[in-house]
């Protein structure tokens, strides 16, 4: 039997493979009726095919998929569906139409129908993400010398329910949706693994350098997993997760706009790991030139570092970060005085890099390099936890100790924690929780816990008093809509394409 990921994404003539019974999917038939309904209501007609593609939380195996390393995400029931029709009658128009069902939040979006054209990053529009996977479609397509023919008009109509800027990838939902919609209307369909690699390339469009673990667990997740992303190249291998445990979702109301502050969160990040690793590299006897031309990321030199561990009796990479990044940030001077080379001329081909210099005052190599190395490490152990002979309580105690522990190093090395998500983990072990981090970028967004499934009701009343009522009696949010902002999730599955 192939592989989940070698196989093309599933196509459906009714909603209960994708949404199972009961309440989800009746959910799921009004939001498909009324997104058809506004799609008439847009365009004058009905769209030719949908295609649907969720969010995910994060378990274990942070800020660490763009260095190389494995990460264990599963997907979440929220999603976003993209309603689409091709306009390719006689002297239609060529232009892509993009309307949201939310449509006094989000306008109407239009642009031409040019794969060719540049996103205009420096006025941030929602509609950015669709065209992401417009261009990402057609330069897939070009790579692989299939000639698509003529350009044609598109209309589209988009109803995401992932929660924005809250970690929980709603940008891969859409990008994922929208790029497996195109593909759909033009009556093709890839492997899953390509379309992973290829949707995690078209969001760099938007200008953010991301690792490509949302658009791998987006397009491949299967319903009741978790799964072990490896990349380059892609794959996935099935996590079964013990019985008896909950992963919670709860939002800390911070929200994190990473398209907006890329250059000094996520991408500065970006930035910071690849100097560890070029300094590393020269460190551990590379040429300086060589150095700079060929290393790109931490896994690049972690045999190095290894084979210097050995020196000091040990295989932990770490070894090599405490001895040979200072623990005093680095300055500009201080890097290029090692590199032989500008900043500028290293990071010349990024412009998104290239921001991230002018922002920044110096860089923290050794935390951040110690928490990358550290944290690729406690993703196996977390998949080895999960596949040993211990009891499922023993093993839900080890997966929440590693939890609490990558929270530490986020919060800690890596510094992409913020006060209330702060609050919000403590709060949730003092509840309980087995184990509790930040997920996704940080900066904001959510917090995951891990609770046993038995006080699960009784956790989320307890945050509720204790995290959220405070902030509802400020008015930050609506107490009908707490539903949104903290919920238990299990494993969903991954995407698909509807056509009724
Ligand atoms: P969010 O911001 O949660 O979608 C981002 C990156 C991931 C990964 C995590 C941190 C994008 C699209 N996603 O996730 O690839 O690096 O941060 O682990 O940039
Ligand atoms: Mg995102």
């Amino acid at each position: 039997m192939a592989k989940n990921e070698e196989l093309p994404v599933p196509i459906f003539t009714s909603l209960e493979p994708v949404y199972g019974t009961g309440s989800q999917l009746e959910e799921a038939e009004l939001r498909f009726a009324k997104l058809k309904s506004k799609f008439v209501e847009f365009f004058g007609h009905a769209p030719d095919i949908y295609a649907r593609s969720p969010g995910r939380v994060n378990l274990i195996g942070e800020h660490i998929d763009y260095e190389g390393y494995s990460v264990l995400p599963m997907a979440i029931r929220q999603d976003t569906i993209v309603a689409i029709r091709k306009c390719n009658e006689s002297g239609a128009e060529k232009v892509l139409k993009i309307a949201n069902v939310n449509s006094d939040k989000y306008h109407i979006c239009t642009y031409p129908a040019d794969p060719d054209q540049e996103i205009d990053l420096k006025n941030h529009r929602w509609g950015h993400y669709f065209i992401c996977g417009y261009k990402g479609f057609y330069d897939y397509t070009k790579s692989k010398g299939v000639d698509v023919g003529e350009t044609f008009g598109l209309e589209v109509v988009v109803d995401g329910i992932v929660p924005t800027g809250s970690g929980l990838s709603s940008s891969a939902a859409f990008v994922c949706s929208s790029t497996i919609a195109i593909m759909a209307v033009f009556g093709a369909n890839f492997p899953k693994k390509e379309l992973a690699q290829l949707t995690c390339e078209c969001e760099r469009h938007i200008g953010t350098q991301s690792g490509g673990m949302d658009q791998a667990i987006s397009v491949m997740a299967q319903s009741g997993l978790a799964a072990l992303i490896d990349f380059n190249p892609i794959r996935a291998t099935e996590v079964q997760l013990p019985a008896g445990g909950t992963f919670v979702i709860a939002h800390s109301l911070a929200e994190s706009q990473k398209a907006v502050t890329a250059a000094t969160n996520y991408n500065n990040r970006v930035v910071e790991c690849r100097l560890a690793s070029i300094v590393l590299g020269i460190k551990l006897g590379m040429k300086p030139e060589e150095a700079v031309a060929k290393i790109r990321t931490l896994s690049d030199v972690e045999g190095l570092c290894v084979i210097f561990a050995g020196t000091r009796g040990s295989s932990d990479p770490v070894i090599a970060v405490k001895e040979l990044l200072k623990q005093e940030p680095y300055s500009t001077e201080d890097i290029e005085n090692i590199t032989n080379e500008k900043l500028q001329t290293i990071f010349a081909n990024s412009p998104s890099s290239l921001d991230v210099l002018r922002a920044a005052k110096h860089f923290k190599l050794h935390q951040r390099a110690a928490h990358v190395y550290s944290e690729a490490k406690r993703v196996y152990a977390f998949k080895d936890a999960v596949s040993s002979k211990s009891s499922d309580e023993e093993i839900l105690k080890m997966l929440g100790n590693l939890m609490n522990e990558s929270h530490h190093s986020c919060n800690v090395y890596y510094e992409c924690s913020c006060l209330e998500l702060e609050e919000l983990v403590k709060i949730s072990r003092d509840n309980g929780a087995l184990g509790a981090r930040l997920t996704g970028a940080g900066w904001g967004g959510c917090a995951v816990a891990l609770v046993k499934e038995n006080i699960v009701p009784q956790f989320i009343l307890n945050l509720k008093d204790q995290f959220y009522q405070s902030r509802i009696d400020r008015g930050v949010i609506d107490k009908n809509n707490l539903g949104l902002y903290i919920f238990a999730s299990k494993p969903s599955s991954g995407a698909a394409i509807i056509k009724f």
